[in-house]
C-alpha cells in the first residue's frame, strides 16, 4: 500500500524542489546554517520492484458450491500382529496307534463269550438232567429244603441258581427272584473270570462258582 500512496506526495516535493532552481539554493545560504543543495534533475526511471511482503491470514472460506466426495484413499499398510489368543479346550484322547489293543479287546470278547457259551450248556445240561428225570435242578426255597438236599447231596451239589443273565443278581433257572438264600460268609463273589453258578457246600453254605466246574446235581421232582 505504502508506494502508491506516497507516492503523489513524493513526486510533488521533488517538482518543488526543481522549480526553485539555483536561485532558492543561494538564497537559503544567506540565512540557513545547513542546507542541501543540488542541481537541476529530470525525473530518473522507475525503481525495481520492492520485495514481496509479509504473507497475508488466511482467507475466509468460499461461497460456492461444494464439491462431490473424491473416491476413497488407497489402502493402508497391514497393522502389527496381535497378540497371541487363549489356548483351545482340550481334545478327545485319541486311539492307540497300535492294533494290538483293538486285537487284545477282540481276544477277549471272544474268550468273555466262550465262558458264556459253556456256562449256558452246562445250565442246560443240568436242566435235561433232571428234565429227563421230569424233575428240575434242586432250588431250596427255605432252610428245611436246603437241608434235605444237603442230605440227598452228601457232598458238594449244584443248585437251580444263577446270576447268568444279570451279574449279581442271582435267580431259579425255572425264572423268579430269590426267594431264600444261605450264602457263606463273602459269598458271592464272582471270583476270578465269573461265576455265574451256585453249589451248596457239604455244610448247607452257598457259594457262587463257575458253570464250568463238575459237581453233582441234585434234581427236584414236584411232589
Ligand atoms: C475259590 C472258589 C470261589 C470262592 C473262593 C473263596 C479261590 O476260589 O470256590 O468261588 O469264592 O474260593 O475263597
Ligand atoms: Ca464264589
Amino acid at each position: 500500500m505504502f508506494p502508491f500512496s506516497a507516492l503523489p506526495v513524493l513526486l510533488l516535493w521533488v517538482v518543488t524542489a526543481s522549480g526553485s532552481g539555483t536561485t532558492a539554493c543561494e538564497d537559503a545560504q544567506k540565512t540557513c546554517s545547513v542546507i542541501t543543495c543540488g542541481i537541476p534533475v529530470t525525473n530518473g526511471t522507475p525503481g525495481r520492484d520492492g520485495r514481496d511482503g509479509a504473507k497475508g491470514e488466511k482467507g475466509e472460506p468460499g461461497q460456492g458450491p461444494r464439491g462431490l466426495q473424491g473416491p476413497p484413499g488407497k489402502l493402508g499398510p497391514p497393522g502389527n500382529t496381535g497378540v497371541p489368543g487363549p489356548p483351545g479346550a482340550k481334545g478327545q484322547k485319541g486311539d492307540r496307534g497300535d492294533s494290538s489293543v483293538a486285537e487284545s479287546k477282540l481276544a477277549n470278547l471272544e474268550q468273555e463269550l466262550r465262558t458264556l457259551k459253556s456256562e449256558l450248556d452246562h445250565i442246560k445240561k443240568l436242566k435235561a438232567l433232571c428234565a429227563g428225570l421230569r424233575a428240575f435242578v434242586a432250588t431250596p426255597k427255605n432252610a428245611e429244603e436246603n437241608k434235605a438236599i444237603q442230605n440227598v447231596a452228601n457232598g458238594v451239589a449244584f443248585l437251580g441258581i444263577t446270576d447268568e443273565r444279570t451279574e449279581g443278581k442271582f435267580e431259579y433257572v425255572t425264572g423268579g427272584r430269590l426267594a431264600y438264600s444261605n450264602w457263606k460268609s463273602n459269598e458271592p463273589n464272582n471270583h476270578g473270570s465269573g461265576e455265574d453258578c451256585v453249589v451248596l457246600l457239604q455244610d448247607g453254605l452257598w457259594n457262587d462258582i463257575t458253570c464250568s466246574s463238575s459237581f453233582t446235581a441234585v434234581c427236584e421232582f414236584p411232589a
